[in-house]
């Protein structure tokens, strides 16, 4: 049978494959070699940030007209698969750059954009502020309140579990500016973090994702121009909800990339071990454990891009497809991870090797940008309404 060369209606562009590449190599040598460290001294991964800011992976979904490259979603996914792959953490710079970002790309004026995308494609991060302690799955009961004054805005309240909070010069905040109206009655905001009564509170003590720090963010009579609103007033709880459809994908990607790493990991691993006068990879039941893990990554990592694809696409009624592209290649990630320690054995359990880290990382994707039960409620949603 001969191919048709013309046949790639399902095939990533070249410029996918050739970015696959670069951002791979560069991953492999300035990022891989301190994961280790950055996760055993929950130290921020400098280098990463440094390599991402000098090669300008650290923000590539930025549209070329504020500074960026204007790459697409699945060029976005692409990056944040290849770091994740070598270190979970620092995959979330650029994971997180465009989470704090989209929601101004999606609903900002101009101005606010020109003001704001082009310092974070030049480096500074941005972070996304919706969860509180009291308002987690249930994001509308937030109690963050921005009240609107002759001058801008004032804030007070608190957001908590903020990704790289801290770190971050910009912050989307959901606030709300009208208690009656409830989820309708909340407003984004994009706050700077020298603005006058902003402040990052304690960090997070977690499981995994060491090297991003996770903070409170609180504000106290926390004032603001009134030109960083973003969009009209009492559409936030939308802008937040429709940011998180684009972004989901991204932590699908960055679930991607943490299984691939830990399979890439076990297949040496398990060639090299013998037991038996044997290499272990010789077994069956290794060898099925092996392909089991290959086929989740892959359907996993198409479900993924296909649901960026039709995010880049402008497509509506993103919610079931982006749900379900994050679920899927989180609970992948988790059960490619905890077989790649059983397949390590005694080993596996141990920090000398990198798979436990990334199971304790993997254990993070079933969670953040809403719990895998709250993706489950998006989806059937769509599905009954
Ligand atoms: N895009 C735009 N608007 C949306 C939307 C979407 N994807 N989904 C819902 N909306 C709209 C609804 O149409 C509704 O507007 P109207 O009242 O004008 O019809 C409004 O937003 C409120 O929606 P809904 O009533 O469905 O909100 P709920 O309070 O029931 O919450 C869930 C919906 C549970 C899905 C939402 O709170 C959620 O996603 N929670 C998890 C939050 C999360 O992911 N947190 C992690 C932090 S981010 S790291």
């Amino acid at each position: 049978m001969s191919g048709n060369p013309d046949f790639d209606v399902f095939a990533l562009p070249e410029e996918h494959d050739a970015l696959r590449e670069a951002i791979r190599a560069l991953s492999e040598k300035e990022i891989e070699p301190y994961a280790a460290e950055v996760d055993e001294k929950s130290r921020f991964p400098q280098e990463a940030l440094d390599a991402l800011n000098a090669s300008g992976f650290n923000a590539i979904h930025v549209p070329e007209e504020f500074g960026g490259q204007g790459a697409d979603s699945v060029a976005a996914c692409i990056v944040i698969e290849e770091v994740a792959r070598v270190d979970a953490s620092a995959s979330l710079i650029p994971a997180v750059n465009k989470l704090g970002t989209m929601g101004l790309i999606l609903a900002g004026d101009a101005d606010l954009k020109k003001k704001v995308l082009p310092e974070i494609a030049d480096g500074a991060l941005a972070s996304y502020g919706l969860s509180e302690r009291e308002a987690g799955s249930d994001a509308a009961s937030m109690r963050t309140r921005a009240k609107k004054t002759s001058e801008g805005w004032v804030l007070n309240g608190g957001k908590a579990w903020i990704t790289n909070g801290g770190k971050s010069t910009w912050y989307t905040v959901m606030a709300v500016t009208d208690p009656e109206k409830g989820a309708n009655g909340i407003s984004a905001f994009m706050v700077h973090k020298d603005d006058p009564g902003f402040s990052v509170g304690n960090l997070e003590r977690k499981l995994g994702i060491k090297g991003s720090p996770t903070a409170e963010l609180h504000f106290e009579n926390c004032e603001i121009p009134g030109d960083r609103i973003i969009g009209e007033e009492g559409t936030g709880f939308k802008t937040a909800l429709q940011t998180l459809d684009h972004t989901r994908p991204t932590i699908g990607a960055q679930a991607v990339g943490i299984a691939q790493g830990a399979l890439d990991k076990t297949i040496a691993y398990v060639k090299d071990r013998k037991q038996f006068g044997k290499s272990i990879s010789q077994f069956q039941g290794v060898e099925f454990m092996i392909a089991d893990m290959a086929m989740q990554i892959e359907a996993a990592r198409l479900m993924v891009y296909s649901s960026a694809a039709r995010a880049e696409r402008g497509e509506g009624n993103l919610g079931f497809i982006s749900s379900a592209s994050k679920c899927f290649a989180s609970d992948v990630a988790m059960k490619v991870t905890t077989d790649a320690v059983q397949l390590f054995g005694g080993a596996g359990y141990t920090r000398d090797f990198p798979v436990e880290r990334m199971m304790r990382d993997a254990k993070i994707t079933q969670i953040y940008e809403g719990t895998n039960q709250i993706q489950r409620v998006v989806m059937s949603r769509a599905l009954l309404r």
